[in-house]
């Protein structure tokens, strides 16, 4: 549109009407419960998000020749898949080109079919239940391994490197919870090797006394917790202090920087997992992330603030390979991408699971967590 008036001559009209087009505004949903148990999660998530929006207008970032703004629209779901299928249809309209989330698979999945409806893609940086993906929609993505991968190794590794015979099992009930502890239940095969009890909770329950003295007269040497850190560290607290000495073990919603803080005993005995690995050729990239999160935002990386990053990147990857920011448009491009993230190359299978998932076994020493293995 021309704005030519007899105060504006026509070279200038000409200059803003181009300087006008060449800016396209792009909006990217990002979803995570920025309130509730896993605020401190979402928030690291969220954080991800700026940084790599950030990063992209200050390039600036060209599609089809032309410098783009991405702007975020940041939306709370609290964890709560009620919450989550509310805000989905808030970004849906509002006409965002892309949505990056939710955090939880419970949130995740139930959002998932709003943003199909709608022809929007979505990357989610986290959620790992393997639903997600199969549900026949060609806008799912995720650039995390799901919980078939991250229960399984974890299976594994408790009875083929730990050596646990006596296993018990307690999840939170939650799409994540139930599957992860699911998964790791098939993978912990062996001779000798028995679940000797299972246990439920909550993901906002905070007493944990009745489960624990059940599991503590089947006196098991490995506990494994499916649920996310706010309720896995009190219960392995609540642990310690009833004298469970098993070992402890958790998926990726445990495995974060704040379980020390939360549980108050998170050291060698224990070991999470995150779903993602990066290989030693990729640390630096890894470790610059981190230190630039760290200077920006005065804490440390929780869990999934590096993948959201790539997550975002990804998405705009698909755009300029497209030279198109329109969600019809660049969605084939996004399910053949080939972008070189800071957390490893990023790809999607047939699903839109992320290729070659690998992920990353810890263990907390001196209340830090501490990387043991990335496993392919
Ligand atoms: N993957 C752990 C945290 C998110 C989720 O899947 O619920």
């Amino acid at each position: 549109m021309l704005f030519k008036t007899k105060f504006m001559p026509l070279a200038i009209a000409l200059a803003f009407a181009g300087s006008a087009g060449a800016q396209e505004i792009i909006k990217i949903g990002h979803v995570a419960p920025v309130s509730g148990p896993s605020a401190h999660l979402g928030k690291d998530n969220e954080n991800g998000a700026k940084m790599a929006v950030e990063e992209l207008n200050a390039r600036p970032f060209k599609i089809n020749g032309k410098p783009v703004k991405f702007v975020l629209v940041l939306e709370d779901d609290g964890g709560d898949p009620k919450q989550g299928t509310t805000v989905a249809q808030k970004l849906v309209d509002a006409k965002v080109n892309g949505v990056i989330g939710h955090l939880n698979s419970g949130t995740t999945v139930p959002a998932s079919k709003i943003y199909f409806d709608a022809g929007i893609p979505q990357i989610s940086p986290s959620a790992t239940n393997p639903v997600y993906t199969k549900q026949k929609f060609n806008t799912t993505f995720r650039v995390v391994a799901n919980d078939n991968k991250l229960g399984g190794t974890l299976g594994k590794y408790a009875v083929e490197k730990l050596k646990a015979k006596k296993i018990a099992v307690i999840d939170d009930r939650t799409a994540y919870g139930q599957g992860v502890a699911g998964e790791f239940v098939k993978g912990a095969k062996g001779p000798g090797v028995s679940v000797v009890d299972k246990q439920f909770t909550t993901d906002k329950a905070t007493d944990f006394n009745a489960i624990l003295t059940s599991i503590k007269a089947k006196n098991p040497d490995l506990v494994f917790f499916g649920g996310m850190d706010s309720v896995g560290g009190p219960l392995l607290r609540q642990m310690r202090a009833l004298g469970i000495k098993a070992k402890y073990m958790g998926g990726d919603g445990v495995c974060t920087e704040s379980l020390p803080k939360l549980s108050g005993a998170a050291d060698e005995s224990v070991t999470c997992a995150e779903a993602g690995g990066v290989t030693p050729d990729l640390q630096k990239n890894m470790d610059d992330f981190v230190a630039r999160y760290k200077k920006k935002y005065n804490s440390d990386v929780q869990l999934y603030a590096p993948y959201v990053y790539d997550a975002v990147m990804t998405m705009a990857t698909a755009m300029a390979d497209a030279k198109s920011a329109e969600p019809a448009k660049y969605l084939p491009y996004l399910a053949k991408v080939k972008y070189q993230g800071i957390t490893g190359p990023i790809s999607f299978d047939q699903y839109g699971d992320v290729k070659d998932g690998a992920l990353t076994l810890f263990t907390y020493t001196g209340g830090k967590k501490t990387k043991m293995e990335v496993v392919k």
